[in-house]
């Protein structure tokens, strides 16, 4: 897990746009409405979007102090962004208590370049860290430098890797990768990077979906979302159509530390109401923060 200081570095970007504004606004002596509008642009800019930026706005009210120093006017935002996001945090350690009676799929979707590939391996560390058994399925089968990236972590990770020729039916290989794996066993089902408005890559999703199930009926048991921060407000049609053809169970945003819009975050989880797992922070294995909303808010308002 981040650290505070190093959840902080990762979410520079956003906070450096936002806290220093934040502080300038908060310091005022009277927070009056054109004090809180421009609160309320600063928001927009982080990518809150209108909804969650009112939502914000609205809780500030209610928990500012009647004359706040600045201290308790950044306290007041810090838990009206958080009191936002809590009910949507769920433990990336509930992957690690998943069932050991039977075999676990894990599909990962999400849309070209969105950090499916990665965040597969980065979950594969942290399983085998908690005492997990994992495997990967190389289901990317339409290039062969995809089934290469993930055979790459595979081996650093010292975990097998299931894997078919290039253009080989990737439904065909996720059902004899799940058929290989032990109950107890957590297999990380990788997927070709899909548009979401392709609707015939969509149906292929759903196939993959449907012949894990033949192999053990309650899989996949997770059907993860990865979505990538710094696409913006792009990510939320993204998980609109990824929740309507496969259900998404959790969402990972990657990428966090590569953009300034971090606040994307609120909209995405208010719209779906699914929750979030974890933030991608980095390429490397290590740079998997689970999504803890206080820390998160913290790291969005108060200035280094
Ligand atoms: N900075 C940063 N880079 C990331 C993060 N996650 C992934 N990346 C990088 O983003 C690029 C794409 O990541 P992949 O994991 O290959 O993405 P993918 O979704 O598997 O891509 P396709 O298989 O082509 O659809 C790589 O260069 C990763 O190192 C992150 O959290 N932060
Ligand atoms: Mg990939």
């Amino acid at each position: 897990m981040l650290s505070w200081n190093r959840l902080r570095g990762a979410l520079s970007r956003t906070s450096h746009a936002l806290s220093k504004g934040v502080t300038s606004l908060l310091s005022r002596p009277h927070l009056d409405a054109e004090t809180l509008s421009s609160l309320e642009d600063l928001l927009l800019t982080a990518d809150l979007g209108p909804q969650g930026a009112a939502a914000v706005l609205s809780s500030l009210k209610e928990h500012l102090p009647a004359e706040p120093t600045l201290q308790a006017a950044q306290e007041a935002l810090v838990t009206a962004i958080a009191s936002l996001l809590e009910p949507y945090e769920r433990p990336l350690e509930s992957l690690a208590q998943l069932p050991r009676n039977q075999p676990v799929a894990l599909l990962l979707m999400g849309v070209n370049g969105n950090g499916k590939t990665t965040t597969a391996a980065k979950i594969a560390y942290f399983l085998k860290e908690r005492g997990r058994s994992v495997r990967l399925a190389a289901c990317d089968t339409f290039r062969a430098a995809a089934c290469e990236q993930l055979c790459h972590w595979g081996e650093k990770l010292s975990i097998p890797v299931c894997t078919a020729r290039p253009g080989a039916d990737s439904a065909a290989l996720a059902y004899s990768a799940l058929e290989s794996t032990a109950p107890g066993e957590i297999l990380l089902v990788d997927t070709a990077g899909r548009l979401h408005t392709r609707g015939d890559l969509m149906a292929e999703l759903s196939k993959i979906r449907r012949v894990l199930g033949k192999v053990c009926p309650e899989a996949p048991q997770e059907t993860l979302l990865v979505l990538d921060a710094t696409t913006g407000q792009e990510a939320l049609a993204q998980a609109a159509a990824f929740q309507q053809c496969a259900g998404i169970s959790g969402m990972i945003v990657t990428k966090l530390d590569g953009t300034a819009k971090s606040g994307i975050i609120v909209p995405l989880v208010q719209e779906y109401s699914v929750p979030l797992l974890a933030i991608g922070t980095g390429e490397s294995l290590e740079a998997l923060s689970p999504f803890c909303a206080r820390a998160f808010a913290e790291a969005l308002v108060l200035s280094a």
